[in-house]
């Protein structure tokens, strides 16, 4: 079947439809952050109230993956429950996480529903930020529907204000929408990474489909054809859907944007392109093969050639399986069985509330720090007006430069220019202060992985890093501590601009930079 051809009926689709085609449509058409004329969306994620309906809003407002402004506030949380996969993916092995949706590590302890429920109540107790429970394998939540809609239901009954999120490569799909309304589970991820099954015959060796293990292009194809299939159904019934897809080099780079308008075209709400993850030590196809994974300017290439398409989501973090806490941290040593069972637990929904009451009003003052520091970035100086940058900013949350340059183990990239800073991704680091003094070794990695920003936003920086940032070309900036990051990175780039105005400096274009893969083999020795 064609890739263009509808599975359901476009009249049979609803108002829920209509509501987020709407939205799709108001972001591709201009909105916010759309610069130059180039009539290209830039807002992804980073959409807000002003640019969806009210009903959609409430949907997305509070759930970290979903909104790239809610995951400097809110928090979410994996349970890992479904342990079994019906396919296999040439970037996975079954010995650790669901790379769809979690970074190949291990996951430490397989739940029961009954622990599951037990450990997000005390969760939620514990970190009053933390609204939304995921299902992200380790296998594939579908394939073990029992497993997965048993924790949904009875966490419902516990802890009613919790979201409820599941992903899933989308073979058991249509099959079990009518499930997924029922239990009330508002976003639902699909890993769609063709819309050609004979792109597809490269990335998927088999499937398990009717009893029987099929191969080849007729794998593909029967896997595409419900992955299109289960997101006509999600969107017909309102459901809010976001596709992943791992970006491989050679096999769907470009293809990618092809899903991006296929997907698009039947609904979806947002579209997260991710890097393959492929070293060799993670005992892949891909990896043991010698697939490598895009450059963080192939990536860029990649989701920027997609801006005006489906919206994207540049904020994901490949979490664990069993991840807990913001995106980017993972707490879930604190959580342990053992550990909850030490714990009393108090499902306080007053308290939930109080709190992230307050943490609304942070995030509306962010919004207003964010226009009124766009505001002040235009008008004439006799720069180019469309230059760019890339700045690197080190935050512990609350969308605040609020973290010294030695403790990042993650750097924020946005991208400034006149009238807009755009989140554009992330990039893991080492850790460059170890036990109170500072790891040189460290720093070249550092380097490599903003080595395409000119500036590092930071609250604090030694003498030394910072004589090395500034001898490889990379500005460290420690002036906008503690201030809100789109305001801090505006402010600095007016600076930049008004050097290069005065003739202090000659702008000169940065290189690009490597995605740190290294990060994700820790606890693989563990687990050997
Ligand atoms: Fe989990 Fe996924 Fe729900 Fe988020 S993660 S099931 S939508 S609650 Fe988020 Fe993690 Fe990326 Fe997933 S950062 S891997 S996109
Ligand atoms: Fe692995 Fe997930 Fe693919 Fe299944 S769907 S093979 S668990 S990456």
């Amino acid at each position: 079947m064609s890739p263009n051809t509808a599975y359901v009926n476009a009249n049979d689709l609803g108002k829920s439809r209509q509501a987020i085609s709407q939205i799709l449509e108001t972001a591709a058409s201009g909105g916010c952050g759309t610069t130059g004329g180039s009539g290209k969306a830039s807002c992804g994620s980073s959409g807000g109230p002003d640019d969806m309906p009210e009903e959609i809003w409430n949907k997305v407002k509070n759930h970290p993956c979903y909104s790239e402004e809610a995951h400097h506030h809110y928090a979410r949380m994996h349970v890992a429950v479904a342990p079994a996969c019906n396919i296999q993916c040439n970037y996975c092995n079954r010995k650790y996480d669901c790379s769809n949706e979690s970074r190949p590590g291990v996951v430490s302890q397989k739940l029961t529903p009954e622990q599951a429920v037990k450990k997000v109540v005390a969760v939620a107790s514990e970190i009053p930020q933390m609204t939304v429970l995921g299902i992200a394998g380790p296998g594939d939540s579908l394939a073990n529907p029992k497993k997965t809609f048993d924790t949904f239901r009875m966490l419902q009954e516990q802890a009613p204000d919790i979201k409820l999120c599941l992903s899933t490569n989308g073979l058991a799909l249509p099959d079990l929408v009518d499930d997924i309304c029922r239990y009330n589970i508002d976003h639902v991820t699909i890993t769609i990474n063709m819309v050609d099954p004979a792109v597809g015959e490269k990335i998927y060796p088999w499937i398990f489909w009717d009893h029987r293990r099929v191969t080849g292009y007729e794998a593909a194809k029967i896997l595409h054809e419900r992955q299109m299939l289960g997101l006509e159904m999600l969107t017909a019934r309102g459901v809010l859907t976001k596709i992943n897809s791992v970006l491989i080099p050679g096999i769907n780079d470009e293809h990618l944007i092809e899903v991006n308008r296929e997907v698009k075209k039947r609904g979806a709400f947002l579209h997260n392109i991710m890097p393959l993850i492929s070293e060799p030590e993670h005992g892949t196809h891909f990896g043991l093969t010698g697939q490598r994974g895009p450059t963080a300017q192939e990536l860029k290439a990649v989701q920027d050639a997609c801006m005006g398409g489906a919206n994207l989501m540049r904020h994901c973090r490949q979490c664990r399986a069993d991840a807990v806490g913001l995106l980017g941290e993972d707490r879930s040593e604190e959580f342990t069985l053992d550990k909850i069972d030490q714990m009393e637990v108090v499902y306080d929904l007053d308290k939930r509330k109080t709190y992230q009451d307050q943490v609304e009003a942070e995030r509306q003052a962010q919004h207003a720090a964010k226009q009124a520091a766009l505001a002040a970035v235009q008008g004439e100086d006799g720069v180019d007006p469309d230059m760019k940058v890339l700045v690197a900013v080190a935050t512990e949350g609350h969308g605040k430069v609020n973290q010294h340059f030695g403790h990042a183990t993650e750097f924020q990239i946005f991208e400034v220019g006149q009238g807009e800073a755009l989140f554009v991704g992330h990039r893991r680091v080492d850790l460059y202060c170890q036990g109170g003094y500072g790891e040189d070794e460290q720093l070249p990695s550092i380097v490599q992985a903003i080595n395409d920003c000119h500036a590092v936003l930071v609250s604090k920086i030694g003498a030394c890093p910072r004589d090395e940032l500034k001898a490889a070309g990379i500005e460290p900036v420690d002036e906008y501590a503690h201030e809100f990051i789109e305001k801090a990175a505006l402010s600095w780039f007016a600076g930049y601009r008004a050097r290069i105005a005065s003739g202090e400096l000659v702008h000169q274009p940065r290189g690009d930079a490597r995605i740190r893969q290294g990060a994700f083999t820790a606890g693989l020795e563990a687990a050997a």
